[in-house]
């Protein structure tokens, strides 16, 4: 089907829009010509308890110190809560919908700040302080905000590990940050299925003595273990404190909190975020990508496990005084028509989700979607990958029928928030395209020596400067944070991503550059995938690599040695795949398993992944140079039985 390569903003939507095109123009270039002075005003859309005078102080050189509104003082949660109760306490902050069809709850501002204080009082009776790191596994539910929310009331760094992760996932996580506390359910619910969260968690904890308190909340009411002395019922400790809990002064650069992150190498990284920086980014871009207007319905579909999540359903929303929709359960439960269903049940007017979801709604057809009204749906937004073309044209005309726009967003965990867009009230959209950077944020493409290229040109990725919502370290290894992102190309924040910009400065993104594969959505290091499967007895080597896949995005194909005497059958394939969901979680098992008696080498024993991914695409005809490898015909033998 052909499409055009331009959807012009709707007048309709550019009337009303926060910010149209001479608008958008107009902040970019004071936001360009004086950042102190852009977000010295941008700040006030937060509610500082000192307010800050120093605006902007970062350096991406030498020990790289990234810091905004530094002597400000404020609290995360009060920006979410208490500063609302006064003119919107009665105003929905939350509708939550049930996997469970007939299951949704609303929370207004006035019940969730009595929920984030009762949970924030019974942490602070677990014992937590300010700037414990507090480890959160739960199922979307409105305790998972609520968990969010207390963490950040009482000054403790939260980190959310996905609920889908493995025990030894969650594991790592919490003794990576040393964390003392956690936050889970019994079980959480997912298109009709049970998921243990419970017994997962103590499956975890037998590795990790640093973890003292367990703080449970009663989901589906399952009967699960508790371990006296460990082990608290959320319910029974909520009942005995009060409902009021004096929000803890936090510093600007005092961590809001951690997530982690896939990268090319190593273990996962402990992406950490600030409070006052953090805040101003994730309510700026909230209002200003989805053009957020007072009142409505905001619909991220992400998991609060995920970035996306945190900035999106909770923070963002919560500090624009939105009403969010948390939805607990999967696209296709109990038909395919669910997502359409909940939006016309509770009136969204604004919906995130990902290529990946649209993808797989788009296999079954327009049928689903028709049969729903969505007269409500004002805005639709994409993320997590590149959206092609083709599902931009299915989001925009069957489920928008041509009177949505369609908002992709570029961004990362270690972005904060969106960086790159197209505002729908300013700019033409080019579907495939991410847009244009908003204002403040200054991309560029350098070559591969690290030299800036200008004008329509394509390369890496990178940020000549800072934006008030940028992760500020790893976690307990700033080194690692700037030989990952500042070593590459010095000066600039390396996106590890691959970009290409057109002649009238929209960027496209081509995909990571480096060896992390994007699988629906979520990032995964090959080394991770890796690591998993060397770890079983009958392996010997392993090498990982995304391929092309028509719903994923990319998908999981690992080449497998295996140890001499072992057979490659398929209860062994079989075997591996299950392995790997256990090792690390659903996400990461492998599509396609390739038996590979060798891996094509240099000859200093580095693995060219360059041909590795070219089989696993099928693109056998244009390997390329293999002169340089140590035995050329392991590639033969490898193409000769490439996996089917
Ligand atoms: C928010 C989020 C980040 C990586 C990023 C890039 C890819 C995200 C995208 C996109 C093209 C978009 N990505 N959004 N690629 N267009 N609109 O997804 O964070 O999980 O850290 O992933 O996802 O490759 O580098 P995270």
């Amino acid at each position: 089907m052909s499409h055009p390569e331009r959807v012009k903003v709707m007048p309709e939507i550019a009337a009303h829009a926060l910010v149209n095109r001479a608008q958008y123009d107009d902040m970019a270039a004071r936001a360009a010509a004086d950042p102190d002075a852009f977000w010295a005003a941008e700040k006030d859309r937060i509610d500082w308890i000192t307010s800050p005078t120093k605006i902007k102080n970062t350096s991406f050189t030498g020990d790289v110190s990234i810091k905004w509104f530094e002597d400000g003082v404020l609290n995360a949660s009060v920006n979410c809560l208490d500063r609302h109760l006064a003119t919107r306490g009665d105003q929905v902050a939350i509708i939550w919908e049930g996997d469970d069809p007939n299951e949704s709850r609303h929370v207004t501002y006035r019940e969730l700040h009595a929920d984030v204080c009762r949970m924030a009082n019974v942490l602070v009776a677990l014992g937590a302080k300010k700037g414990d790191r507090i480890t959160i596994y739960m199922p979307m539910i409105v305790e998972a905000a609520v968990a969010l929310l207390a963490c950040a009331r009482i000054g403790a760094i939260h980190s959310v590990v996905f609920g889908g992760f493995s025990p030894d996932s969650l594991a790592n996580r919490i003794q990576d940050c040393n964390s003392n506390i956690l936050i889970t359910a019994d079980e959480g619910r997912r298109g009709g299925r049970k998921v243990p969260l419970k017994t997962n968690v103590d499956a975890a904890l037998k590795s990790c003595p640093m973890l003292k308190s367990v703080l449970v909340v009663k989901a589906t009411g399952t009967s699960i273990a508790m371990t006296a002395g460990r082990d608290v019922w959320y319910h029974e400790a909520a009942a005995a404190v009060p409902a009021e809990c004096p929000p803890e002064p936090m510093k600007a650069e005092d961590p809001l909190f951690i997530l982690y992150t896939s990268g090319s190498t190593g273990k996962p990284k402990g992406v950490l975020h600030t409070t006052g920086g953090y805040m101003v980014w994730a309510s700026f871009t909230h209002q200003y990508v989805f053009d957020y207007h007072e009142g409505e319905i905001f619909w991220c579909t992400a998991d609060v496990g995920w970035v996306t999540g945190h900035t999106y359903i909770v923070y963002g929303p919560l500090a624009n005084g939105a009403t969010t929709l948390m939805f607990e359960g999967v696209p296709n439960y109990p038909d395919t028509s669910r997502v359409w269903q909940v939006v016309d049940k509770h009136n969204v007017n604004i919906f995130y989700t990902a290529p990946t979801a649209i993808r797989a709604l788009m296999r079954d057809g327009d049928a689903p979607v028709k049969r729903t009204s969505r007269a409500s749906l004002r805005i639709l937004g994409s993320v997590g990958e590149p959206i092609n073309p083709e599902a931009w044209y299915w989001y925009s005309h069957v489920v928008g029928d041509d009177r949505c726009p369609v908002v992709d967003t570029w961004w990362q965990t270690e972005t904060g928030g969106t960086l790159i867009t197209g505002l729908p009230g300013a700019i033409d959209q080019k579907p495939g395209s991410a847009g244009l950077p908003l204002p403040g944020v200054k991309p560029l493409i350098v070559d591969a020596e690290g030299r800036e290229l200008h004008g329509a040109t394509e390369g890496n990725l990178c940020l000549a400067d800072s934006w008030p919502g940028q992760m500020r370290t790893v976690y307990g290894d700033h080194d690692r944070f700037i030989q990952t992102y500042f070593s590459t190309f010095p000066g600039y924040y390396f996106s590890g991503d691959g970009a290409r910009r057109d002649a009238d400065g929209y960027y496209w993104i081509t995909g990571r550059v480096d060896d992390v594969i994007n699988v629906s959505g979520h990032r995964m290091g090959t080394a991770e995938v890796e690591s998993a499967l060397v770890a079983h007895p009958k392996v010997a080597e392993a090498a990982v690599v995304g391929f092309p896949h028509e719903v994923k995005g990319q998908g999981i194909y690992a080449y497998v040695t295996l140890i001499s005497g072992e057979d490659p059958t398929d209860d062994l394939r079989r075997e591996l795949i299950i392995w790997v969901r256990k090792e690390i979680g659903p996400i990461a098992a492998p599509d396609e398993i390739h038996w590979a008696p060798g891996l094509p080498k240099t000859r200093s024993g580095k693995i060219m992944r360059r041909i590795l991914r070219k089989i696993a695409a099928n693109e056998t005809e244009s390997l390329g140079d293999i002169s340089t490898l140590a035995d050329p015909s392991v590639v033969e033998d490898l193409v000769a039985n490439r996996a089917a």
